[in-house]
C-alpha cells in the first residue's frame, strides 16, 4: 500500500549527499572543541543568521531550554503565546528544571500582541516574579505555521528594549518564513537576541538544532548544553550533514509550501471539513473534522487504513505537514483518502 506521511517534517531522511557527507566527514571531540566539521556548521551559521556564534544541539527542544536558561534565572518569569511549542510540547522543561514561570499571552494565529505583551509584564513589585524573556515562535506550530513577520518582531523588539527584556525566537522553522515572504532570514532574527532553529525539520537533517547569538549568550548555552547532557563528542557526523541542509536544503521549502496550498484548498472542498486556505502560510495544514462527527483520534486511524498518516490534535483537529518527499501526486492521493473516509463517516449516519 502507497503510505504518505503527513504527521511532520520531522520524519524526513537524509538525502544521499548527508549520508555521504557524514561518512566522509572530519571529525575530533566536540567537547574539546575539536571537532573541524562542528566548528565549520557553527561559524556559517552564525554568519547566515547575522549573529556573533552559534552552538549545535542535539534537538529543538534542548536548544529551547539552553537558550532560556541562560537568560532567566530560578523565579525568573518568562512571556510566551499561549500555545507555544515551548509551553505546550516541551515536558515543562524550563520550568521543571529551571525554576522558570510561564506567563501566557494569548495571540492571533500564534502572534502576540504588543499591548498584550505590555499588559503581561510585571513592575517592580516585592510580590512579582521579575519578567526576563520574551520567546515568539516563528513560524508558529499550533498556529498552522503562521509567520511572525519581520515588522511584527520589531515591534516587540522596541517593547524589550524600552522594559530591558531580551527575546528568544524559537525559530524551528524559520527558514520556512523566511522563504515563503521571499526574505533573507536576517531579517527576522536581526530584531530577537537569541533564536534557535532546526535542522532536521524540513531541512532533511537527520539530527541537530542551532542556538544562534552574542558570544557571550552562546559560551552560556554550551556550558547549559554540556549540563542536560548535551555535550556531544563525534558530533561531526551530524554537522556534516548540518551544512548540506543550512546550504542546499533551504530554497526547496517553497515546495513543501505549495503543496501545502493544494492540500489546504483541496480538504476545504471537502463537506465536513473546516479551515480557511488563505490562511496557509507554510507548511503546516490544520483542519477540523468535528463536522463530521468524529474527533481527530478516530479520523487519523481511519486515514491510516488508506496509508495516510496525520497527527491527531484535540476534539477535531488534526495536523498534516508538507515535506521533502511530498510530492504533488502524494496530496492528490491523500486528497482522495480524506474524501473516500469522509464519505465513509456520511453514509454511516
Ligand atoms: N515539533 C514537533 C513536535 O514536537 C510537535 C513537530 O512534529 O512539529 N519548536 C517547534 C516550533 C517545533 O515544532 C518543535 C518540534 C520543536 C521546537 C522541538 O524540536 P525537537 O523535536 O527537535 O525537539
Amino acid at each position: 500500500m502507497r503510505v504518505v506521511d503527513l504527521r511532520s517534517d520531522t520524519v524526513t531522511l537524509p538525502t544521499e549527499e548527508m549520508l555521504e557527507a557524514m561518512r566522509n566527514a572530519e571529525l575530533g571531540d566536540d567537547v574539546y572543541r575539536e571537532d573541524p566539521t562542528v566548528n565549520r556548521l557553527e561559524e556559517l551559521t552564525a554568519k547566515k543568521m547575522g549573529k556573533e556564534a552559534a552552538l549545535l544541539t542535539t534537538s529543538g527542544t534542548q536548544a529551547n531550554l539552553v537558550s532560556v536558561l541562560s537568560q532567566a534565572g530560578r523565579g525568573d518569569e518568562v512571556i510566551l503565546e499561549a500555545e507555544a511549542h515551548m509551553y505546550y510540547y516541551e515536558v515543562g522543561a524550563f520550568s521543571a528544571l529551571g525554576g522558570l514561570i510561564p506567563r501566557l499571552v494569548k495571540g492571533h494565529r500564534g502572534v502576540m500582541q504588543v499591548k498584550d505583551i505590555e499588559a503581561a509584564l510585571r513592575p517592580a513589585n516585592i510580590h512579582f516574579p521579575p519578567t526576563r524573556l520574551i520567546c515568539i515562535e516563528n513560524t508558529h506550530n499550533r498556529a498552522g505555521g503562521a509567520i511572525w513577520e519581520p515588522s511584527m518582531i520589531e515591534e516587540v523588539q522596541d517593547l524589550a528594549k524600552t522594559h530591558g527584556l531580551k527575546i528568544h525566537m524559537d525559530g524551528a522553522r524559520i527558514f520556512n518564513a523566511a522563504v515563503a515572504l521571499g526574505l533573507d532570514v536576517r531579517e527576522f532574527t536581526r530584531h530577537v537576541d537569541t533564536l534557535m532553529f532546526c535542522l532536521s525539520k524540513g531541512l532533511s537533517a537527520p539530527i541537530g538544532s542551532i542556538v544562534v547569538g552574542e558570544q557571550e549568550f552562546v559560551d552560556r548555552a554550551r556550558r547549559y548544553r554540556k549540563m542536560v547532557g548535551g555535550g556531544m563528542r563525534q558530533a561531526g557526523i551530524i554537522a556534516a550533514a548540518g551544512i548540506i541542509a543550512i546550504e542546499k536544503m533551504v530554497d526547496r521549502l517553497k515546495d513543501d509550501h505549495a503543496n501545502a496550498k493544494l492540500l489546504a484548498t483541496g480538504l476545504s472542498r471537502i463537506p465536513g471539513i473546516s479551515l480557511d486556505p488563505s490562511e496557509v502560510q507554510t507548511n503546516i495544514v490544520i483542519y477540523d473534522v468535528s463536522g463530521l462527527g468524529v474527533d481527530g483520534k478516530e479520523w487519523v486511524a481511519k486515514l491510516l487504513k488508506h496509508g495516510v498518516k496525520a497527527g491527531a490534535q484535540e476534539r477535531g483537529r488534526v495536523r498534516m505537514v508538507t515535506h521533502r518527499g511530498i510530492e504533488k501526486e502524494d496530496i492528490e492521493y491523500a486528497l482522495s483518502a480524506v474524501e473516500s473516509v469522509a464519505k465513509g463517516i456520511q453514509s454511516r449516519t
